[in-house]
């Protein structure tokens, strides 16, 4: 009796250890752990054995009875894992070609700045960098501003000390360039700027800039609006013209606006333009001569011109885009468009 319930067992663990789906699993399930399969039939035979037999028979039974289960539980449990593999598509096809890497690219304002920049290496421009945290003097002394300006109040520019801020324009460059060096001069300062602004479509607390300076001898306004003409036709084609109005900025005199012909509507008037056929991208005039002073130029022999551009500004209007805010966003459906 003790060999019969000993091969029975090693029948059964052998039977569900090698069943190869649910089907065959339960197939050998009926057969040895059954209502009348043959553990049942094995164990109802103890019945007819002599008493003194039947605890010792009964122990060994109990206990093949306890190893099947735990066999056919196992094997159970190992075919459930495999159909799950299977049916969230962890099979390996290795005719299937591989995946490629994702190539990055530019942001598409470091790309619209580069172009700019770009452009005025053509004309004999260098580039010039400098720190986003500034002090007052290179922020606003040096650049003429009145004691008491309204572009000093904490309300417009982010103050992180008593003397340290974050420069909301890229000018304190071009005074420390002239601080180091007699004309001729000949600069791009391009960078990140920040200003207390409320964000809206075209607002952004933090923006980029381009601003330009030339300081020589004999430098007039004519060649502040030449060099501007050649970067605007560069920058968007030969029918593209630029308008000069009236402006005024503490570090200029004469200062003027600079706006571009709609790239939108080419000039007819459109809603992108507010009818007007003419877009507003940045600010410009000839060098105040206290500037010029300040870092110790000869006023009477140099004269000098200078240019801001909002990069955001160029950038939106070269790809039609109507918020400042995709700029910001990370999103990659947009970013992946330009
Ligand atoms: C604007 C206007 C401007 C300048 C920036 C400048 C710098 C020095 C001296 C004189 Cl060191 N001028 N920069 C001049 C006129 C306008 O920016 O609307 N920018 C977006």
């Amino acid at each position: 009796m003790e060999d019969k319930l000993e091969q029975l067992r090693d029948e059964a663990v052998g039977a569900f250890q090698n069943a190869e789906d649910n089907e065959q699993l339960e197939q050998a399930r009926v057969e040895y752990l059954g209502r009348h399969g043959r553990l049942r039939e094995a164990m109802a035979s103890i019945a007819n054995l002599p008493e003194e037999r039947r605890p010792t028979i009964g122990n060994l039974a109990n206990r093949a009875s306890r190893e099947m289960e735990q066999v056919y539980q196992q094997r159970q449990q190992e075919l459930a894992q495999q159909t799950a593999a299977q049916e969230s598509g962890e099979r390996i096809d290795v005719t299937l070609p591989g995946r490629a890497s994702r190539v990055g690219r530019r942001h598409p304002l470091l790309a619209t700045l580069d172009e700019m920049i770009e452009i005025f290496l053509g004309l004999g421009f260098t580039v010039a960098e400098g720190p986003e945290v500034e002090n007052y003097y290179y922020s606003f002394e040096a650049l003429n501003y009145p004691e008491f300006h309204p572009a000093m109040d904490e309300q417009m520019t982010f103050y992180i000390g008593d003397d340290a801020l974050l420069r909301s324009q890229t000018s304190p460059v071009q005074i420390r360039v002239m601080e180091q060096q007699q004309p001729p001069v000949r600069i791009v300062a391009p960078g990140r700027c920040f200003r207390r602004d409320t964000v809206d479509a075209t607002h952004c607390h933090t923006f980029y800039q381009l601003e330009g300076l030339l300081v020589d001898e004999g430098v007039t306004f004519a060649d502040l609006k030449g060099t501007l003409e050649v970067f605007a036709r560069e920058m968007f084609g030969p029918s593209c013209h630029m308008r000069f109005r009236p402006d005024f900025f503490p570090f200029t005199e004469p200062s003027a606006e600079i706006a571009l012909t709609c790239i939108i509507c080419g000039g007819e008037g459109c809603r992108a333009c507010e009818q007007t056929g003419w877009m507003e991208v940045g600010g410009s005039g000839m060098v105040d001569p206290n500037v010029l002073a300040g870092v110790g130029y000869d006023t009477e022999k140099y004269t000098g011109f200078a240019f801001g551009v909002g990069v955001e500004r160029l950038a939106m209007l070269r790809h039609g885009i109507d918020d400042i805010r995709l700029f910001y966003s990370g999103d990659m459906r947009f970013l992946a468009q330009l």
